[in-house]
């Protein structure tokens, strides 16, 4: 029996040591106590400890938000890829509940990879996900609730029938992953897309069941696209034409709907608009990906692998994303954590219907506490203005700010073959121009000597006027081994007539800003050495030659949201 034994343990510690990558993903790593947890935030989502990437199959299900997310259950870098879920009541306070998926039979036992949740007419919900299998090729999966009278749907079991998708002929087993929700088509029949490529072009293959569990390939791809590579997590939904409500992903229309893809590749979530026939399958698109400088991406700083969903409760369409860290494998380790996810956006269609405006749930709101607010202040070209009376470090920042005199603006022309990220590279928050960099000094230390800048230029065009918006990190850290990238996108507003608003997220680690009420989104992650916890402080500054108008600042301290364990509180679950 003992040599029995000691011949398990040996071949144990042999694959271990066989794969040495594997064995620090694998390897029970406890955060290293006396660590700082200055970077841990305080309301986006994170697990208590331990690596997480994707969102997945997130769904709002009788009463309850459910996210489930990429996750290694023994450490902080990836590895033993399997599916966390928490719940959530109002998408802010969160409640982990026990793994659901573990990489544990020959069809994923490499990994329970990406995919997303379907609703079923019958009401059930269901999971398509992503396995590895012994040889890493990707295969695609069903997975069901165990009791769906339980309100939690706590455990979740995998089909029999798995695995119920294999890569086609022609296409790369290593490429063929994350499954998006169905929708059902006119003919009753459901849908789905799968992420792959082929000669190297991204491209979403387009699957059709009748019973969900028989999927059958069409002719062509939904979509494929010659100027991207592989396709990672593709997301297909409905938009409406009129107004902000979100679309269930199924719901079917002419004049009234468009339909967004969206594709994650390069380290960003591109997406595009365009009208889908769900008689013929066909989509047409407005602008095809990477086509114009004005290229369409959910967010332009740090945000990959997103997924949507239908929230029917509060008839809107909810983007969740990975966040991930930019500091090192070893400062992963000593945290004993890696990755958040992005605070849960509203999305729609803009007004002229061509592109997403994004904006933070309003249940957000609920962890604003104390309050600074004023209207109309001049700042002076060369100034900085102090916020105080808040916790700089947690925070939520909103600005407005009004310019007269236009005519003073520099010009800049031929604005559609500009990069705006070499723009703001070039023009950072030190260089001063007549009208920019005007905007808010985010986590910054006393002496200045740390902040994230994020600020506007505006320009003159031959017949028109650009706001370009930037996130600064060049100066966010003193540690020099973080990321200093620059970032920036134009704004689709003219500053004559729309005011320029900028709304800032501040989380420790993190900071979403929201420019032209959602018309473009920058997410940065920052590691500041001086401005941490009570250290950090707010500025409004205004490094042009003219002066502009804060017409209206509100900015609010925030609450800590709970996000925990189920541990005793089962019982106190409604
Ligand atoms: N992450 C998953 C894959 C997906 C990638 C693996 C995107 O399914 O393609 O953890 O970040």
């Amino acid at each position: 029996m003992d040599n029995i034994y000691s011949f398990l343990v040996l071949c144990l510690c042999y694959l271990l040591i066989c794969d040495g990558v594997e064995v620090a993903a694998f390897k029970n790593h406890e955060p290293i106590s006396n660590v700082s947890q200055s970077y841990r935030t305080a309301y986006h989502f994170q697990p208590s400890k331990n690596w997480m990437n994707d969102p997945n199959g997130p769904m709002y299900y009788n009463g309850v938000y459910h996210l489930f997310y990429q996750y290694n259950p023994y450490g902080p870098l990836w590895g033993n890829i399997s599916w966390g879920h928490s719940i959530s009541y109002d998408l802010i306070n969160w409640v982990h509940l026990d793994v659901a998926l573990v990489p544990n039979e020959p069809y994923d036992i490499n990994g329970c990879w990406s995919g997303s949740a379907t609703i079923l007419p019958s009401g059930e919900p269901v999971i398509l996900y992503t396995g590895s299998d012994t040889n890493k090729h990707q295969l695609q999966n069903l997975a069901f609730p165990k009791n769906l009278s339980d309100p939690l749907l706590s455990e979740w079991i995998k089909s029999s029938q798995n695995p119920l998708l294999s890569p086609p002929e022609g296409i790369d087993p290593s490429s063929f992953r994350d499954p998006s929700t169905a929708w059902m088509g006119t003919d009753g029949q459901w849908r789905v897309v799968i992420g792959s490529e082929i000669d190297h072009h991204g491209m979403a293959i387009l699957y059709k069941s009748k019973d969900f569990r028989h999927w059958t390939r069409t002719a062509n791809p939904l979509h494929l696209s010659n100027k991207t590579i592989m396709w990672e997590c593709p997301d297909f939904y409905p938009v409406s034409v009129n107004g902000k409500d979100g679309l269930d992903t199924s719901v079917q229309g002419k004049n009234d709907i468009r339909h967004v893809l969206k594709a994650s590749f390069n380290n960003s979530d591109h997406y595009v608009v365009g009208n889908y026939d769900p008689k013929t399958d066909q989509y047409e698109v407005d602008t095809d990906f990477m086509d114009s400088k004005a290229r369409l991406q959910y967010d332009y700083g740090r945000f990959y692998a997103s997924k949507s969903f239908y929230d029917g409760k509060n008839k809107r369409r909810i983007l969740w994303s990975w966040i991930d860290e930019d500091d090192s494998e070893s400062d992963d380790i000593k945290k004993g954590w890696s990755g958040l996810q992005s605070i849960p956006r509203s999305i729609w269609l803009s007004g002229n219907g061509d592109r997403l405006v994004q904006w933070p749930v309003k249940e957000l709101e609920k962890l604003r506490t104390q309050k600074v607010h004023f209207e109309n202040k001049e700042l002076k070209g060369g100034s900085v203005l102090e916020i105080s009376g808040i916790t700089a470090s947690q925070a939520d920042v909103e600005i407005t700010f009004s310019l007269s005199n236009f005519n003073e603006a520099e010009l800049l022309l031929n604005t559609e073959v500009v990069d705006p990220q070499i723009l703001c590279t070039q023009k950072n928050a030190s260089v001063s121009g007549s009208f920019g960099p005007f905007g808010l000094l985010l986590l910054a230390s006393k002496d200045m000597i740390e902040y994230t800048a994020v600020f506007f230029r505006v320009f003159r065009g031959a017949n028109d006027f650009r706001v370009l918006m930037c996130t600064d990190q060049s100066r966010s850290s003193l540690r020099s081994d973080v990321d200093k990238t620059i970032y920036g996108v134009f704004l689709d507003l003219d500053p004559r007539h729309a005011k320029i608003s900028l709304r800032s997220l501040i989380d420790h680690s993190i900071v979403e800003s929201f420019g032209g009420e959602g018309l473009a989104c920058i997410t940065a992650r920052v590691y500041p050495k001086l401005a941490i916890k009570e250290q950090a402080q707010l500025y409004a500054f205004n490094n042009s030659t003219q002066s502009v108008s804060i017409s209206s600042l509100s900015a609010w301290s925030m609450k800590k949201a709970q996000i925990v364990p189920i541990g005793k509180r089962r019982k106190l679950i409604k």
